[in-house]
């Protein structure tokens, strides 16, 4: 069967769809197809090969050691879906945006942008607490992340770590640096809490994650990572970001924007070249 017609191996269960309600996460254990997660691995490898790769690393951690250069990177990059065809074909036409209809109960899904995130073995880089929302100039409650890794994770490797029921809060922090817990500048709200410092009031999920696995999260729960501690395990992931039915345009100040946001209407319905319908097809 082509990449391009493999369905999930499964379907979203409805407790899978509470759990990502209730605890603003949820890991959906053995669902994207292998052929699906080697096409996505020729985008990210090009990415990684190719010169347009960033190192997040080069403004994290490892330069306040003092070190001329990191000696492992975390490689962040945003939008590849509009240049790479492999993350194109993921992000439009694999099973995911049919899984996410599923979880948001909504009829229609966007795609808002991706992110290929890789760890190398040894990066030290944490990703610093965030919510995903003040990052988007969208508003509504059916917004979400997936998370789909190429490479079995563990904390040691680089996990994700979610605040439970933070999407509950009714609260907006202002967004950072993902490697550095300073906010950006001139964006709106209180400093987002840095979890990885005191954990003492927080329950936190956190997933160990085999390829084929994926987690969802909402788009106002706070998450961060670990660095990828290992001396020779890869943490290579696409974050694909997704909005349903009730998302509408919103213009956030001080958050950096995409050519079209320039173009839209405040309160408007997202479909556009840029934010595509990706689902139903
Ligand atoms: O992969 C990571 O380290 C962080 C991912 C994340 O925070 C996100 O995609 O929103």
């Amino acid at each position: 069967m082509s990449p391009l017609q493999a369905p999930a191996l499964r379907d979203v269960t409805a407790e899978e769809i509470n759990a990502f309600w209730r605890d603003g996460a949820v890991c959906l254990r053995g669902i994207m197809p292998e052929s699906w997660l080697a096409l996505l691995e020729e985008g990210v490898q090009r990415w990684l090969q190719s010169e347009s790769r960033f190192s997040l690393s080069d403004f994290g951690a490892s330069r306040s050691d003092g070190a001329a250069k990191p000696k492992a990177h975390f490689y962040g990059g945003t939008d590849h879906w509009k240049t790479d065809p492999a993350c194109r074909s993921f992000a439009c036409d694999s099973p995911l945006p049919g899984i996410v209809g599923a979880l948001l109960r909504s009829a229609k899904v966007n795609l808002y942008e991706d992110s290929i995130l890789v760890k190398e073995p040894g990066t030290v880089e944490k990703t610093m607490f965030h919510q995903d929302l003040p990052y988007f100039h969208v508003e509504g409650s059916q917004i979400c992340t997936t998370w789909v890794p190429l490479d079995p994770v563990r904390r040691e490797t680089g996990s994700l770590l979610f605040v439970k029921g933070s999407h509950t809060w009714k609260k907006m922090y202002r967004p950072n640096y993902f490697v550095q817990q300073e906010s950006m500048p001139d964006t709106e709200g209180e400093d987002a809490p840095d979890y990885h410092a005191n954990r003492k009031d927080a329950e936190i999920l956190c997933f160990d994650m085999e390829r084929g696995d994926l987690t969802v999260h909402h788009a106002l729960t706070l998450h961060g990572a670990l660095g990828n501690g290992s001396s020779t395990l890869m943490r290579r992931a696409m974050s694909v970001r997704y909005c349903g039915d009730d998302a509408r345009y919103r213009i956030r100040r001080g958050a950096s924007q995409k050519p079209h946001h320039a173009q839209i209407q405040p309160g408007s319905v997202l479909d556009h070249p840029d934010c595509p319908v990706v689902w139903p097809r």
